[in-house]
């Protein structure tokens, strides 16, 4: 249900943003251009998402001492660490971790749902590693990029589970959405939902990272929290590691492998420019508007 049911949230909230204004889309945070230094993320800037106070309300930006329900969200990361905490996935690795040849859709959501989810989140800290995550405004832009990779996956090397699910799509019902199935949610193109390069922050297609240590192992307290098989987690893990040491291998031998979402089709699209970050101030008031509706 992990992919398909945030699919589904993050379209919902999109569409609650766009009641205020129409012009909206929601951005996604290709975390992977920040892989080496999170902490030094643009996105979690005062100009866009705002910093940390490592455990205190956020502490600038549009989002400055941001509330939801009563309480402020808080983040816990330390935006100047001596050294940095643990990388995140590079886009090489989230390219081949896409173009992996897969034998079931289930198997790519567990490949996605642990490490590849997991790390920002228990990153960012706070609101986000808990189950109160979609306080956090960056939640949606994190989920904006999880589910830009679910469609990556889908369009490029695995096209045979475009409409695969572990079940019937049609029979299986989103959690807490009545009439809403699987089947619902499975094709971007029908849900008239695309993912097109933000042009602000991103000057180029081709600024990927790929000479990036692994991200370090989640937290145990993180996978229990979020109910997941820490076996299969940690073989994951494992496997992260060897792929982005051959990452590694590959880009010193001048082979980088390219990013997700790269093959012919999307290159077409690669003139077209998302929202503007620049638009954020105003994406700041809507998002703590609705988040507050929620
Ligand atoms: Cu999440």
């Amino acid at each position: 249900m992990f992919l398909p049911w945030h699919r589904h949230f993050i379209n919902k909230f999109e569409q609650e943003l766009r009641k205020v204004n129409a012009n909206v889309t929601l951005p996604y945070w290709d975390w992977s251009l920040d892989a080496a230094h999170p902490e030094k993320s643009p996105i979690l800037s005062s100009k866009y998402m705002g910093s940390s106070s490592q455990g205190g309300c956020i502490p600038d930006g549009p989002f400055k001492n941001f509330t939801v329900k009563g309480n402020c969200v808080k983040r816990t990361f330390n935006p100047n660490p001596p050294k940095t905490i643990t990388t995140f996935h590079s886009t090489s690795l989230l390219g081949e971790l896409i173009r992996k040849n897969y034998t079931s859709y289930d198997e790519f959501r567990s490949a996605i749902e642990g490490s590849p989810h997991g790390v920002p989140h228990t990153f960012i800290g706070g609101d986000m590693s808990t189950m109160r995550s979609p306080a956090d405004p960056l939640f949606y832009l994190h989920h904006a990029f999880i589910d830009k990779l679910w469609n990556d996956f889908q369009q490029e090397n695995n096209k045979q589970f475009l409409n695969k699910y572990v079940s019937d799509p049609k029979s299986a019902q989103l959690i807490g959405y009545t009439g809403v199935n699987v089947a619902d949610v499975l094709n971007l193109e029908s849900m008239c939902v695309q993912y097109v390069m933000a042009g602000a922050i991103v000057d180029s297609p081709d600024s990927i990272t790929w000479n990036v240590p692994a991200p370090a192992p989640l937290d145990d307290d993180w996978l229990k929290i979020n109910h997941m098989n820490s076996t299969e987690v940690r073989k994951q893990e494992t496997e992260i590691k060897q792929m982005q040491n051959k990452v590694i291998e590959d880009g010193k031998k001048g082979n980088i492998p390219p990013a997700p979402g790269y093959n012919d089709t999307y290159k077409k699209d690669e003139t077209n420019s998302g929202v503007s970050f620049e638009t954020s101030l105003g994406l700041a008031l809507l998002i703590g508007f609705v988040l507050n509706l929620f």
